[in-house]
């Protein structure tokens, strides 16, 4: 596959742009791969990646239903930070920040990884003694965070009204290196490399079940026709119930509507990233200038991948709260996600009951930061049968009750 640089792009725009070849193809299934993927969201794609790349498991599918990343991939609000307060967490999400650092170059595709910095803004007395204990945590798990003071946060964000008619900030949790990247990058980029490795990335293929004999995987059913396989990894983020169910087993999660939204354009008015967890909304501004706004989880269990209607308003209200500025400005889009969240707010990344079949969700509101660092532990899973970065999110803590409580550090209201 022809390398992108700027090079490249001089020279096409000299031809009409006829050079450039396909950035993934659209193969017709073997009988049989080594493994495969269900899901082609940023964290099936990225493990499909690193089971190539660290360690040469390259007979692989990618078997989507829909399109690549037109998931929870797709629709969320590209946050990227790794300032969870215990240290399984903390180990994945700082490996998976640090990967985002390079990983244009290493894709060779731009993801536009903008580390701006984000705050976690603090506006209850609880929340000032949550956040100052996460930055001491983050400081013995080599998480580079800090605590920050009000005139620090205003100075970072003017545009913030930090003295606020219900809720004043009182300070916040600071990472300088957090920040967003493109969501459709991330998939693009990593299903170009997957491609690019002789993997297939199969669109339009819907698992509709998943076949076994003696207790082990073989392959699964899809609106294609069967394909068998050595290993299987289920990365289907919402739709994990029910695909645990065709393999024979139960999740001990929910699958929820979350939704974001986004205003008209306006000129830069704000270069970070903000999450006020108690008004509750997070904030970013788009390269194209829109505001990117993010609201909380539907209070009910649902699939419908829109959100329901009061979370725009409690959103919007909360949000002008802090940022009076927010109120002048037309909203143009609204959309949902089904995201798959966990009792402890922390991802399931397991071997299952069947023999050779292996699980990667849970990631509920969360988990587009954690890409990279996801893919890379799964695919050390499925590829050896253990990883240090994914030893504690197996599914027997929740029958040892060895959970891994983030819900502060999961920042989203459930
Ligand atoms: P997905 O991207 O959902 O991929 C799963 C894929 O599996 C889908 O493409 C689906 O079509 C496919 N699939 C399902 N069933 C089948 C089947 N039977 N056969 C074949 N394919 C199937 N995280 C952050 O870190 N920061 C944020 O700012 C943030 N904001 C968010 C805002 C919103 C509104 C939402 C909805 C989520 C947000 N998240 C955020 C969470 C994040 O988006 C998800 O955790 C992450 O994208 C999950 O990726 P995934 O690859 O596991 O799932
Ligand atoms: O996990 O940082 C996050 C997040 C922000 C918005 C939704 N999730």
């Amino acid at each position: 596959m022809r390398r992108y640089s700027a090079f490249a792009v001089a020279r096409e725009a000299f031809r009409n742009h006829s050079g450039w070849d396909r950035a993934w193809g659209n193969p017709v299934p073997k009988d049989r791969y080594d493994a495969i993927i269900i899901g082609a969201g940023g964290h099936g794609l990225a493990s499909a990646y690193y089971l190539g790349k660290n360690f040469g498991i390259k007979n692989v599918a990618i078997l989507e239903k829909g399109w690549l990343g037109g998931g929870n991939t797709g629709r969320n609000t590209t946050i990227i930070r790794s300032n969870y307060l215990q240290d399984p967490s903390a180990a994945i999400y700082e490996k998976s920040r640090s990967l985002y650092e390079d990983l244009s170059q290493e894709l060779n595709y731009n993801v536009m990884f903008s580390p701006r910095g984000v705050i976690m803004l603090a506006q209850t007395e609880h929340e000032v003694r949550g956040y100052k204990r996460t930055a001491q945590a983050n400081a013995l798990q080599g998480v580079k965070t800090e605590w920050i003071g009000p005139e620090r946060v205003k100075e970072l964000c003017p545009i913030m009204e930090i003295r606020g008619p219900r809720y004043p900030v009182l300070g916040g949790l600071w990472q300088a290196r957090g920040g967003t990247a493109r969501h459709d990058a991330v998939a693009w980029g990593y299903a170009r490399a997957c491609a690019d490795m002789g993997m297939h990335v199969i669109q339009k293929c819907e698992v509709t079940g998943i076949r076994a004999e003696g207790g082990k995987v073989t392959g699964v059913s899809t609106t294609k026709g069967d394909i068998g396989c050595d290993k299987l990894g289920i990365v289907v983020a919402g739709h994990s119930g029910h695909l645990a169910g065709m393999a024979g087993f139960r999740l001990p999660f929910e699958s929820v509507a979350l939704q974001a939204l986004v205003s008209e354009p306006i000129k830069p008015c704000m270069d970070i990233v903000v999450m006020a967890n108690t008004v509750h909304g997070y904030l970013s501004q788009s390269d194209k200038g829109e505001m990117v706004i993010g609201g909380g989880t539907d209070g009910f269990n649902n699939y419908t991948q829109r959100g329901s209607f009061h979370h725009i308003e409690e959103t919007v209200r909360a949000l002008t709260e802090t940022f009076p500025m927010l109120s002048r400005l037309k909203m143009l889009r609204q959309w949902g996600g089904i995201v798959d969240v966990t009792g402890d707010r922390s991802p399931i990344l397991s071997k299952t009951p069947l023999d050779g079949c292996f699980i990667n969700c849970g990631w509920g509101t969360g988990g587009f930061k954690a890409i990279p660092g996801s893919g890379w532990g799964f695919a050390e899973l499925m590829a050896k049968g253990e990883s240090p970065l994914t030893a504690e999110f197996g599914l027997e803590r929740f029958r040892e009750g060895r959970f891994i409580d983030e819900s502060v550090a999961a920042g989203v209201a459930h």
